[in-house]
């Protein structure tokens, strides 16, 4: 291991291991490049006065114009002034100009591949992950603490002027939904195969940006719905994605 002093920060739930697809993405590419560093485990409600108090920078602006805050943050206390970071892009890519590993075929985002990089992250975004809050969000709602339940009901039917049990599609809706999900998931598997199949990861054996985001989405659903989400996504392109979380396997401790 690099001798690092890292402060990862996470979200905290009921489950024994992290739920949020953004924080996996991080401690994804930390393991891969073997960096030593510490989690500290931040509950929702309390993710704005952390960072605010660690100067952490907010990743967004609410509707009201305040400052969004967010996880995965990581504070390096290696340099001086410590770098304070947020937005797991933009943290993946401090690492790897921070902490370069001396083979460059290992690089998560080559400089080469950084334009395609940001293609496939939006695809993912906008096929994927925005559509997730109608089939996921009481799962979601079930694994965190009793404290973040508050938070999270009051705050997302705010933002949605209905009850979090509205949101949620049932029935056929919640079926076609579920289409929909799995022909963005049918894509991404065809272009992999455009790869020859050597690898269940976009390059080869070694990880890439792409893997960080699509393995912590991934992981996401193990944990937050072992029981519909994961179920489904097990069962579909010929077990393409149980292979490919396992192909990841090797960097998913949780420190
Ligand atoms: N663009 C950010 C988004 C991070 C994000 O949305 N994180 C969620 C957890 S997956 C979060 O912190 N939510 C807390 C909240 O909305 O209050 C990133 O890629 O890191």
């Amino acid at each position: 291991m690099t001798a690092t002093n890292i402060i990862f920060l996470d979200i905290i739930t009921v489950l024994p291991a992290p739920f949020s697809p953004n924080t996996w993405k991080v401690r994804l590419a930390l393991n891969y490049k073997k960096l030593a560093y510490e989690t500290r485990w931040v509950e929702t409600t309390d993710i704005a006065s952390v960072c605010k108090a660690l100067g952490i920078p907010p990743t967004s602006t609410l509707p009201d114009g305040t400052p969004k805050y967010t996880l995965p943050a990581l504070v390096d206390n290696n340099p001086s002034p410590p770098a304070l970071l947020s937005d797991s892009t933009p943290i993946i890519e401090y690492l790897e100009r921070t902490y370069p590993d001396p083979d460059s075929s290992r690089a998560l985002c080559p400089p080469i591949s950084r334009a395609l990089l940001a293609l496939f992250e939006y695809h993912v975004a906008h096929s994927i992950t925005a559509q997730l809050l109608p089939v996921m969000v009481m799962h979601m709602y079930d694994k965190k603490t009793p404290r973040d339940r508050i938070h999270f009901r009051k705050r997302t039917e705010a933002a949605f002027g209905k009850k979090l049990e509205d949101i949620e599609l049932r029935g056929k809706e919640r079926e076609e939904h579920w289409n929909k999900i799995e022909g963005a998931f049918d894509l991404l598997a065809t272009f992999m195969q455009a790869g020859g199949g050597a690898s269940e990861l976009f390059t080869g054996s070694n990880l890439s940006l792409a893997d960080c985001t699509l393995g912590g989405l991934l992981l996401a659903f193990r944990y937050i719905s072992p029981d519909e989400a994961w179920i489904k996504v097990s069962s579909w392109n010929n077990g393409k994605w149980v292979r490919y979380v396992a192909a990841l396997e090797e960097w998913t401790d949780v420190v």
